[in-house]
C-alpha cells in the first residue's frame, strides 16, 4: 500500500471554541473516512482541551482518533523540509509560518495550499469560492474554500454516519435516559420542554428567562459553563454559578452544565426540543439535530455580522414558510412562522425584544422542526465539506 497522502492543517484559536472546533472536526473526519495522515497545528492546547479532555496542553504532539496532532508556536521554525504536506490548509483564515511556505516552495511538485474560510450564507461566497490567489514572491498558489449551504459553495461539515447515530438517539428511551443520567440529571417530565443555550453575553436573556417563567409549559433550560452564566446568576441573584447549580422560578428551571465534549454536546443538541447555539459550529450542529434553533451571531467589528444573519435569514424563512404551508395544508389560515423565527432572531442578535418575540416562535415549533429537516435534505445534496474539500484538492495535486 502507498503511504498514506499528508495533509496538514494550520489553527489559531482567536478566541472562544469555533475555531479548534472546526478543525478537529475535520482533522478527525479526514483521517477516519479519507485514510489520510492529517497532522493538526494548534496553537492553544487548552481550548482544545475544553471540547475534548482527552487532550493535554503540555504535550508538544500527541495522536488522538488517528490524527497526530502538534502544538503549534507559530514563532518557531517550520517542520523539517521532508515533512512538508501534500495539501496544506489554513484553518478560519489563519497563517502559516513563513518559513514553511518557503519549504512548500521548493517542493515539486508544490503542494496544494488552502485557506478554509468563514462559513456565510451571503450570496458573494459562490464567485469567491475556489479562487486561485498566487503567492506575491513565491512560486505557490493558495486557493479560497468558502463554506456555504448553496451549490457552488464548499458545503458544511457532515461525518459520515451523523444521521443514523442522531436517528438512532432520537428514537432511543434508553440512549437518552442513559444521556442524563451521565449529565445527573432525570429525563424530561412529560409536558416539559426542554432547551439547551449556548450562548456570548446577551442583554436579552434577562427578559426571555422572564417569558420562560411566566409561560403555562414548564421549561427546563441547560446551560454549559462560559460566557453567558455570569448573567444567569444575576438573574437569580446568585454572585456567581458553577457546574452542578440549578435555579427554579415560576415555570422555568435552569440547570448549568459542565462544558461536554464535543460528541456529548451533540447528544444535547439532539434531546432538545430547541437549541440556542452561536458563532459557526454549534450552529451547524444544531442544524443537524433537525430542532428548531436560534442563532447568535458571533458578533463583528462595524456590524458586520448583520449581513451574514441576514443572508442565512433570506435563505432559511422560505424554507420555514414551505414548510408550514406543507404542514398546515387544508387547515385554518396559519401564523407567519418564517416572520416569528426571524423577528425571535433579529431581536436576540439586537440584544432587545426577544422575551416578546419568544411566544410566536415557539408556537410555530412543529413547523420550524420541519423545516430545519427539510432544509437538512437539501443542504446534505450539496456534498459535505471534507467530501468536496477532498475532490478539490485531488484536482489539484
Ligand atoms: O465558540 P464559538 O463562539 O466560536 C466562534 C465562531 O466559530 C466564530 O466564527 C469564530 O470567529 C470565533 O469563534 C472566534 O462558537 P462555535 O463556532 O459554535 O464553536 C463552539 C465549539 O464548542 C463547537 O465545536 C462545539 C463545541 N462545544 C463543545 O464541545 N461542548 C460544549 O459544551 C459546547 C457548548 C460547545
Amino acid at each position: 500500500m502507498p503511504p498514506a497522502t499528508r495533509w496538514d492543517i494550520f489553527c489559531t484559536v482567536i478566541d472562544n471554541y469555533g475555531d479548534i472546533g472546526i478543525a478537529w472536526r475535520l482533522a478527525r473526519q479526514l483521517s477516519a473516512e479519507y485514510g489520510l495522515s492529517v497532522r493538526l497545528w494548534v496553537d492553544d492546547l487548552a481550548s482544545f482541551q475544553r471540547i475534548r479532555p482527552e487532550i493535554d496542553p503540555r504535550q508538544p504532539s500527541q495522536t488522538l482518533a488517528g490524527v497526530d496532532i502538534r502544538r503549534w508556536d507559530p514563532a518557531a521554525a517550520a517542520v523539517p523540509e521532508p515533512e512538508v504536506a501534500r495539501v496544506v490548509i489554513e484553518a478560519l483564515a489563519c497563517q502559516i509560518p513563513e518559513p514553511y511556505a518557503q519549504a512548500m516552495a521548493r517542493q515539486d511538485p508544490k503542494p496544494v495550499w488552502i485557506n478554509l474560510e468563514y462559513l456565510s450564507a451571503e450570496d458573494w461566497i459562490e464567485g469567491c469560492h475556489g479562487l486561485p490567489s498566487p503567492h506575491p514572491t513565491l512560486p505557490l498558489v493558495k486557493y479560497f474554500f468558502f463554506p456555504g449551504w448553496t451549490p457552488g459553495t464548499g458545503g458544511v461539515l457532515r461525518e459520515s454516519g451523523l444521521y443514523a447515530r442522531r436517528d438512532a438517539f432520537q428514537a432511543s428511551p434508553a440512549e437518552q435516559h442513559a444521556f442524563w443520567t451521565r449529565l445527573g440529571l432525570p429525563p424530561p417530565k412529560p409536558g416539559e420542554a426542554t432547551l439547551s443555550l449556548f450562548a456570548y453575553e446577551n442583554a436579552a436573556l434577562p427578559e426571555l428567562l422572564q417569558a420562560w417563567a411566566g409561560q403555562t409549559q414548564p421549561t427546563r433550560l441547560l446551560v454549559p459553563e462560559g460566557r453567558p452564566v455570569r448573567q444567569m446568576a444575576q438573574f437569580f441573584g446568585a454572585t456567581g454559578a458553577q457546574p452542578g447549580d440549578h435555579w427554579h422560578t415560576g415555570q422555568l428551571t435552569v440547570h448549568i452544565l459542565p462544558m461536554l465534549d464535543q460528541d456529548e454536546y451533540d447528544h444535547l443538541l439532539w434531546a432538545c426540543d430547541c437549541n440556542f447555539v452561536r458563532g459557526e459550529d454549534s450552529f451547524v450542529r444544531a442544524q443537524w439535530a433537525g430542532r428548531p434553533l436560534v442563532w447568535q451571531a458571533y458578533r463583528q467589528e462595524e456590524d458586520a455580522h448583520w449581513p451574514k444573519i441576514q443572508a442565512f435569514l433570506d435563505r432559511y424563512t422560505a424554507q420555514v414558510q414551505a414548510g408550514h404551508t406543507q404542514l398546515l395544508d387544508g387547515h385554518a389560515p396559519a401564523p407567519d412562522c418564517g416572520q416569528a423565527l426571524a423577528t425571535l432572531w433579529q431581536a436576540w442578535n439586537r440584544e432587545q425584544g426577544a422575551g416578546i418575540a419568544w411566544p410566536a416562535f415557539w408556537q410555530c415549533r412543529q413547523a420550524l422542526a420541519l423545516a430545519q429537516q427539510e432544509w437538512n435534505n437539501r443542504i446534505r445534496k450539496l456534498g459535505d465539506l471534507a467530501d468536496n474539500l477532498v475532490h478539490f484538492c485531488n484536482e489539484k495535486l
